[in-house]
């Protein structure tokens, strides 16, 4: 019984589909025979009270109809963590139609296991991204597995791959893809990362989730030095509507950082998010400014920012991976921001990431709206992808 079962189980839009009506229909009309008609008859008969008019004091009935529609809204409304399911399911479409269906023709090309579906599965899996290193690994224990259990047919061993991916991610080091808050005082949130790949986007999307999740928030302009950064965040900032400090191109960032960190401090901000330019061309240069800026932020709140998010752009591949490798060379990362998860075909980055970085991903970007910057969950990322590869259809 592997991991997947439990998600397919749980997610498998099929099933989920046939025993939601199931369960809805069976609900409604034990409810119909029992209690929503009797709510409604006495409801009818009392006099003058519309369905939309609020009583002034709403009787013992009342209160339970409002609880029975209450309950079947929640039956039928998805819930959130459906929604991020299927946020997961879109953004990785590009994925699925091209690693995992290579993947799909592999299984029915070969009747039985032999040394050369080894060698496509190797092709296959390296040129999703997943890193090579990672890849020899997987296979030398994919060939130990279907000898240990004279494993005959690729059919079977479609589970124990997926399997298999998925203890790369969770084996090993525990990595959290939760974000550190400060239990006292502004939790404050660096974000670095190469020209383009989607850092003040990010800050945006999370600014906005942060907001909404009622939290004060406020944006630092600490890229001073790419034309039109400082406004491309004051827009942002305006469009989502929280805060923003900045000043002109040009100015030295720290001092930004410093004035803008002061401000979130002494104004009871929740969260400072602050953008900066990643010129990882200068190495030298980028990592005496982090180091600055890291200072400052220490000096004012007495700690280093809560987490230094690296950002990187997962069409990027292995390029990603080596940008990672050289910005923990220069700063202190706690953990990836993968963006662009939707614009790329190979999907296995995440874990080349676990496997060569050893930072958690803590939050995906799986398209452009705001509600597609997701927290990372490997449980989603896993059915999201091979939800076709699994499938029902052996069960049906
Ligand atoms: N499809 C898709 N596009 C994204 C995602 N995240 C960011 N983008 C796009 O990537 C482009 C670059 O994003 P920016 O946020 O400006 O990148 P940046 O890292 O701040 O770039 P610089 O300021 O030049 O260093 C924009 O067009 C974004 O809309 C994502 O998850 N999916
Ligand atoms: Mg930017």
């Amino acid at each position: 019984m592997g991991f997947f079962d439990k998600w397919k189980e749980k997610w498998s839009s099929k099933k989920k589909e046939k025993e939601e009506k199931t369960t809805i229909e069976e609900e409604i009309s034990s409810k119909d025979e029992k209690q929503v008609e009797t709510v409604i008859q006495e409801e009818r008969e009392n006099e003058a009270t519309s369905s939309i008019s609020v009583p002034e004091k709403p009787d013992k009935d009342e209160h339970e109809q409002i609880n029975i529609e209450t309950e079947e809204k929640e039956q039928i409304l998805p819930s959130t963590e459906e929604k991020e399911v299927k946020i997961y399911e879109k953004g990785l479409t590009k994925s699925r139609k091209s690693f995992i269906s290579k993947l799909q023709d592999l299984t029915n090309k070969y009747k039985k296991i032999e040394a050369t579906y080894f060698d496509e599965l190797e092709e296959i899996l390296i040129m999703a991204d997943i890193g090579v290193e990672t890849v020899m690994r997987f296979i030398d224990k994919l060939k130990k597995r279907v000898q240990d259990e004279k494993i005959e047919s690729p059919l079977d061993l479609k589970e124990v791959i997926v399997d298999e991916l998925f203890i790369i991610y969770v084996s090993g080091e525990v990595l959290s893809n939760k974000i550190e808050y400060s239990e006292n005082g502004p939790t404050v949130l660096l974000f670095v990362g190469v020209n383009g790949v989607g850092k003040t986007t990010t800050i945006a999307k999370l600014a906005y989730r942060m907001k909404n999740e009622g939290k004060k928030v406020l944006l630092v302009a600490g890229d001073t030095f790419r034309a039109g950064a400082v406004m491309q965040l004051k827009n942002w900032s305006e469009k989502i509507g929280v805060d923003f400090y900045g000043k002109e191109e040009g100015v030295d960032p720290a001092s930004v950082v410093f004035d803008g960190v002061t401000r979130g401090k002494s104004e009871n901000y929740d969260v400072i998010l602050i953008d900066t330019a990643g010129r990882l061309q200068n190495k030298d240069y980028l990592m005496r400014e982090l180091e600055k800026i890291n200072r400052v932020i220490q000096g004012i709140m007495g700690k280093e920012p809560n987490e230094t998010l690296l950002v990187l752009d997962a069409t990027t591949g292995q390029n990603g991976i080596a940008q990672a490798k050289s910005f923990k060379e220069i700063v202190k990362l706690t953990g990836i921001v993968l963006t662009k998860l939707d614009g790329t075909a190979k999907g296995g980055i995440v874990l080349a990431i676990k496997e060569e970085v050893g930072l958690p991903v803590k939050y995906i970007g799986l398209g452009e709206r705001e509600e597609d910057l997701q927290v990372f969950d490997i449980e989603k990322y896993i059915y999201g992808l091979f939800k076709d590869f699994i499938g029902d259809e052996e069960n049906e």
